[in-house]
């Protein structure tokens, strides 16, 4: 089996640099992050997912390596690269520098034959423009010296591991050979099909899958608005509607949070800004959610007449239910705007955030809960479905409809 070095140990690198050293591939994880390879290499792991721990010793039993330095070992015949693709919030476009410099680092140190396989979600044509001309700019040729293939994560936070061992995958190259050795390589895990292809057709596929889900979410969370404003139940119309066999409508929600869905889209409207105005509108739609919550909250505050607004609570910080993954979130987004709308700090409250962020957040659910009347339930974690008894006696703002047979207001 190939020596693989896996660069980027965050959410995407260290379960898949896990699962490959635990299915037998020799493995070194790299991350420029000194703390956090410490702490991987003192048994600690850097974020909550089911299945990770165990994967973890399986991993060191199999004898994984963490490191910073690209140096201290012998140089891998595969490198995967899975660091983080920001967008420029203002050209919408996409900002490659952490996999340029993560390929600069490989192209310093790296023998003939090597293969870089970019796992991140890039915009499509980012290999061509940038890491193509990089890569002969260092003297290097492709196809010859160096190999280069794109095979672009699909796993879902909260069940990465069982989407790692299960989901389909693509991987894109120039040369089928080439294709075939890192599909070899992901089949040590993968149960899922591997399809081969173009890196063009790679790239484009994963932006388009996470595209798709947003405008989805988009398309409820207009549905929300359009039938809120007519007094109509947006969850009952999107469940039978759901019934039909080929219908499958998302879920409206306070926003779309995560390194993927709120970002990937705007490569696309940054690339093609005339061709991708569904799109666009999709992604202002979502971009819109905390805004609509906040008028809502208002209107509550108005009806109920609460006096103190201090005494209103935000349950929940993260971007989804169970992860402990704030990047994005919607209550973040919404705590951005709150200055003009409210006038003071909510309190904040997350099971899963064992960090203080904010001052006004809590660590012990019970003392949140008695200095607060209104609860407003942004993300709908275990936690809080586990424990809808302790709230039954507050006013509930539910956002997320977790809350079937108790009165609660709604989005
Ligand atoms: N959301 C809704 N309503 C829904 C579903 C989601 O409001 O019905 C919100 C969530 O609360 C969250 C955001 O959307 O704030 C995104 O969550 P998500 O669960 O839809 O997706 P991610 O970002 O955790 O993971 C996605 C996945 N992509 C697709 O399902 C197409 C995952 O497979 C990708 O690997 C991941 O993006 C990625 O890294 O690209």
């Amino acid at each position: 089996m190939k020596n693989v070095c896996v660069i980027g140990l965050g959410y995407i690198g260290l379960p898949t640099a896990l699962m490959l050293a635990s299915s037998g591939v020799p493995v070194t994880g790299i991350d420029y992050n000194t703390e956090l390879v410490e702490s991987l290499n003192h048994g600690k792991l850097s974020f909550e997912e089911k299945g990770l721990e165990n994967l973890y010793k399986k991993a060191i039993e199999r004898n994984i390596k963490f490191t910073d330095s690209y140096t201290e070992n012998d140089p891998a015949e595969v490198y995967i690269i899975a660091v983080p693709t920001p967008y420029n919030r203002k050209s919408k476009k996409i900002d490659p520098k952490y996999v340029i410099s993560a390929v600069e680092e490989v192209l310093k140190i790296c023998e003939k034959g090597t293969v870089i396989t970019i796992e991140s979600t890039i915009s499509p044509g980012t290999i061509d423009k940038f890491i193509k001309p990089l890569i002969i700019e260092h003297g290097f040729k492709i196809g010859e010296d160096i190999h280069i293939t794109h095979a672009p994560e699909r796993i879902i936070p909260g069940n990465m591991i069982y989407e790692l061992e299960h989901n389909s995958r693509v991987i894109g190259c120039d040369d089928k050979i080439i294709g075939e050795e890192i599909k070899n390589i992901y089949s040590s895990f993968c149960k899922g099909e591997i399809v081969i292809t173009d890196i063009r057709t790679a790239e484009m596929t994963k932006v388009v899958e996470n595209t798709f889900r947003d405008i989805n979410i988009a398309f409820a969370n207009e549905l929300c608005k359009i039938c809120g404003n007519d007094g109509l139940d947006v969850y009952e119309i999107i469940r039978i509607a759901n019934m039909h066999p080929r219908i499958n409508i998302l879920s409206p929600g306070p926003g779309v949070g995560g390194h993927c869905i709120s970002v990937d889209p705007w490569f696309l409207v940054g690339d093609y800004p005339e061709l991708s105005l569904l799109i666009h509108e999709a992604r202002k739609i979502n971009d819109s959610m905390p805004d609509f919550v906040l008028e809502r909250l208002a209107d509550i505050i108005k009806e109920t007449g609460i006096k103190d607004k201090s005494r209103i609570g935000l349950y929940g910080l993260t971007y989804k239910e169970d992860v402990d993954d704030i990047r994005e979130s919607p209550t973040l987004q919404l705590l951005r705007k709150i200055d003009g709308h409210l006038g003071m700090p909510l309190k904040v409250y997350d099971p899963m955030v064992k960090k203080n962020i904010f001052e006004s957040q809590y660590q012990d659910f019970d003392k949140f809960l008695k200095d607060i009347d209104l609860i407003v339930i942004m993300v709908g974690h275990s936690h809080i479905k586990q424990n809808l008894g302790k709230i039954k006696d507050k006013i509930i703002f539910d956002t997320r409809n977790i809350c079937k047979d108790m009165k609660a207001y709604k989005l």
